[in-house]
């Protein structure tokens, strides 16, 4: 069944030309605005801890088609954030060579896997001999274009009075600003990488976004699936997740009180796979990242001997970049059901159908 959702397709590797989206399913009207989407893409490349590369990117939305004078007259759009660091890869990273010998980065092929990265099950599973192959694509820098399109989830949302906002609450197992830099210092003179955990949190989301009855539509899973796919996420829990596990009913789940008020929020906003009118929370767990100064052990494929995995310049770490990824990545499937609960092929259709749905059940935004 097709019906009225939001889809995007994404290209581009790290060092390549650019990095590319295409948005569909936006309704017509639509205002962006393009500082407040850069204002998003600074965020993510500022964070303590960062490699040299930020300092040399300066990441900026390029819109190809389907906006005009800042509105969308038509469902579809493109954008483009390009790197900066293509021109020292040009021959590299080319998607025709010129004729000559190669010069630059990127002409040596990469043979030694780092443990932890798309490397080596990238390697093998598309036959690449040159693990650049998997790595060009699989890298983090492909999080700069979602943020793009969740800068156009943000716009969406806040027709319909959504925010949402990301934070990191843990780095290296530290917790507060003092505690989290010194954490990174220490890992960065000990040539090492950390992670650590971060939070979303959406207010103003009605109840009855999501479904409970198909496993596709549940919003918990969508949420759930949106922030592990961003590069290095090994856990996501909602609301309060694992901590549930280990505690009875009676203290698990959130009363409903007259005036269908709630006195705890346990939940994370979400019951059954469908929002219940409190604020979302979701967080996501971050693994260290895995290109190491101090290189861990791997295996060098062109010859199948013992050897050191790739270095390469690298984050220490880079939790406050994934506090705005993971944002956006909420954002975007905060919008894509709400598209889907309200439709509308203008913005006016698709705000009139939410302030008809708030007006027929009994909640108000708290
Ligand atoms: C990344 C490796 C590094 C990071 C990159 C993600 O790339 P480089 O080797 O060019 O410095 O800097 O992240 C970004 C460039 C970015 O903008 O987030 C990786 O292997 O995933």
């Amino acid at each position: 069944m097709r019906r009225m959702t939001l889809d995007v397709v994404t290209a581009g590797e790290s060092h390549g030309p650019a990095l590319l989206a295409i948005v569909t399913g936006l309704p017509a009207g639509l205002l962006l605005d393009r500082a407040a989407i850069d204002a998003d893409l600074r965020r993510r490349q500022q964070g303590y801890g960062r490699s040299p590369r930020q300092q040399l990117e300066q990441d900026e939305v390029e819109v190809l088609a389907g906006l005009r004078h800042g509105r969308m007259p038509r469902r579809l759009k493109d954008r483009v954030g390009r790197n900066r660091d293509h021109a020292n890869w040009e021959w590299g990273m080319n998607p025709w060579p010129p004729e000559g010998e190669p010069s630059g980065k990127g002409t040596k092929p990469v043979t030694l896997p780092r443990p932890g990265h798309a490397d080596l099950a990238g390697a093998l599973k598309y036959g690449h001999e040159d693990v650049r192959d998997a790595l060009e694509r699989a890298s983090a820098r492909h999080t700069a274009v979602l943020v793009a399109a969740g800068g156009v989830a943000k716009a969406l949302l806040r027709e319909l009075g959504i925010e949402v906002a990301g934070r990191e609450v843990e780095i290296g197992g530290a917790a507060g600003a003092d505690e989290m830099r010194a954490a990174i210092d220490a890992a960065k003179a000990d040539r090492d990488t950390l992670g650590g955990v971060v939070e979303v949190r959406a207010t103003g989301v009605p109840p009855g976004l999501g479904s409970y009855a198909s496993r596709e539509d549940r919003l918990d899973g969508r949420l759930a699936a949106a922030l592990m796919s961003i590069q290095a996420v090994k856990g996501v829990e909602i609301g309060d997740g694992f901590e549930l596990a280990r505690r009875r009913g009676s203290e698990a789940h959130d009363e409903i009180e007259p005036g269908l008020r709630r006195r705890s929020n346990r939940a994370g906003g979400i019951e059954a796979g469908v929002s219940n009118g409190g604020e979302v929370v979701v967080r996501a767990a971050m693994k260290p990242l895995p290109t190491l100064m101090k290189p861990l052990d791997s295996v060098d494929l062109a010859t199948g001997e013992a050897a050191q995995a790739l270095v390469e310049r690298s984050d220490v770490a880079a939790v406050e970049a994934l506090a705005v990824v993971a944002e956006a990545a909420v954002a975007w499937e905060l919008a894509r059901a709400a598209r889907e609960k309200f439709g509308g092929d203008s913005l006016g259709d698709f705000v009139g159908a939410h302030r008809a749905y708030l007006d027929r059940i009994p909640w108000a935004p708290r």
